[in-house]
């Protein structure tokens, strides 16, 4: 698919109060936003219109914008995401989104859905179900997907200590190939696909966005990048530390159209 848009918004003051897991120290806020800037300018430099709206105050989390929708080619999902903290992080996002696509589906109560744990794979897509993705939210889903030509696989990771999201260890490279981390749960249609397992203490980079030409990758790790180049990809390596500390990955950045 060949993107030409993007949407971000600007992490706000207050981003290390957002959610986390992660143990290794607070973000650093001046270090956050020279991050986010620096992966704004990646996807302009991929070719892409990238709107960036302001940071919200009342949602720390409100970055991860790839969270409130699912986006398919001339077509967009609102959802509701599965943290209550996070749930109106979707209002804004709806009225930007609505100048591309004015007529979008919508995740309803009591389904919940977050972006993260859709991974988009050309006319198939892989629906986790998480902590944040209840079963009646992927059922919605793969409804609303459906209406549209594409076929949908459920992998339920709520056995995963290490996934927050399906896209947490999930990628789709584009074509026939697929980037996973070992603890993703078999399901038969992931055998259609060539895969590029993440080794052992790489597995953050399982978290890739392909755009356009590009493979947007967390830097720090050279097997899989090693690997990219072997497939004939061009990764583009960006730092994201201070994402991580908050369990954020590249692609929840942004949504691509
Ligand atoms: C959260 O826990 O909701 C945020 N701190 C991180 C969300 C990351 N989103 C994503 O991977 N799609």
């Amino acid at each position: 698919m060949h993107f030409t848009r993007a949407l971000c918004r600007l992490p706000g003051a207050n981003f290390a109060d957002g959610l986390t897991q992660f143990e290794g120290g607070r973000p650093d806020f001046a270090r956050t936003l020279e991050q986010h800037a620096r992966y704004v300018d990646a996807l302009r430099e991929c070719g892409l219109a990238v709107e960036v709206l302001p940071a919200d105050p009342a949602y720390p989390d409100g970055t991860f914008v790839e969270d409130t929708a699912v986006l398919a080619p001339g077509w967009a999902v609102l959802t509701i995401p599965g943290a209550p903290t996070r749930a109106g992080e979707v209002c804004s996002i709806e009225a930007a989104l609505r100048r591309d696509f004015p007529d979008p589906g919508h995740i309803t109560a009591p389904g919940t859905v977050d972006g993260g744990d859709i991974c988009e794979a050309g006319t198939h897509y892989f629906l986790g179900v998480s902590h944040r993705t209840n079963a009646e939210g992927a059922r919605q889903l793969a409804a609303l997907l459906a209406a549209q030509g594409i076929t949908s696989s459920v992998i339920d990771i709520r056995a995963s200590r290490t996934l927050l999201h399906l896209k947490t260890g999930l990628s789709w490279l584009g074509e026939d190939l697929l980037a996973v981390m070992s603890d993703v749960p078999e399901v038969p249609e992931l055998s259609r696909y060539r895969r590029i397992v993440l080794e052992p203490g790489e597995e953050y980079a399982a978290n890739c966005v392909r755009v356009n030409d590009r493979v947007l990758v967390a830097r720090g790790f050279p097997r899989f990048v090693a690997r990219l180049r072997e497939e004939g990809l061009d990764p583009l390596e960006l730092d994201m530390s201070e994402f991580r500390k908050m369990d954020g990955g590249l692609s929840c950045l942004s949504l691509r159209f």
